[in-house]
């Protein structure tokens, strides 16, 4: 069974450490795919503690919906230094997409029809640090058609990666990898995220 979302990761370790305070993860659910891209705090080992401490508290709350899944990794990641994040969940059979985020991992979704409107939806991010501080949850719920693109890109992206107008043709990979290059700081990690939505047919 194919996967209903085809993704790719680019990321960029800053020179001289030895791991990532960017991390993501990519997680096959009951009603879909989940989708998450984490920033640890600051930089170094203890960034990464908490951004690899926060991957597992999702990856094991996976079948969660959004906000119960925050919560718990907010209480997994106490005594961490924290990380921003932002979460999505493709449920195929409803052809949906939750998102959420909080801090600054920047979200969008680009839509495959020229004629959707609005064609690029922002990410509401709410401010807070999981792991510290919790600000009051809200995730949103869009309808998704086949092609549909998501991107996530931590704060080592220029945020204004998000008025570019991408070749949607392009695979995931290219996709990423042109958002890092064109956008990437090179003065923190980062991470880019891309997921195309392909469509409940390709369950089969
Ligand atoms: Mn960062």
């Amino acid at each position: 069974m194919r996967s209903p979302v085809d993704w790719a990761v680019a990321d960029f370790i800053l020179p001289g450490q030895t791991e990532s305070g960017d991390r993501y993860l990519v997680k096959p659910t009951p009603d879909g795919v989940l989708a998450a891209v984490v920033d640890g705090l600051g930089h170094g080992a203890e960034a990464a503690e908490a951004a690899k401490a926060a991957v597992k508290s999702i990856e094991l709350h996976a079948q969660e919906s959004t906000i119960p899944l925050i919560r718990d990794c907010h209480r997994s990641l106490a005594g961490t230094r924290g990380v921003v994040m932002s979460v999505a969940m493709f449920n195929v059979r409803e052809e949906t997409l939750t998102w959420i985020g909080v801090g600054n991992v920047e979200g969008l979704l680009v839509r495959a029809h020229a004629t959707a409107s609005p064609r690029r939806e922002s990410l509401i991010m709410r401010g807070g640090v999981v792991g510290v501080h919790l600000p009051a949850l809200a995730a949103a719920i869009v309808p998704v058609t086949g092609g549909d693109t998501l991107i996530f890109a931590t704060d080592g992206v220029r945020s204004d990666f998000a008025v570019e107008h991408f070749v949607l043709g392009d695979s995931p990979q290219r996709l990423a990898d042109h958002i890092l290059t064109g956008w990437g700081t090179r003065t923190d990690d980062a991470l880019v995220l891309v997921a195309r939505y392909m469509g409940p047919a390709h369950e089969r």
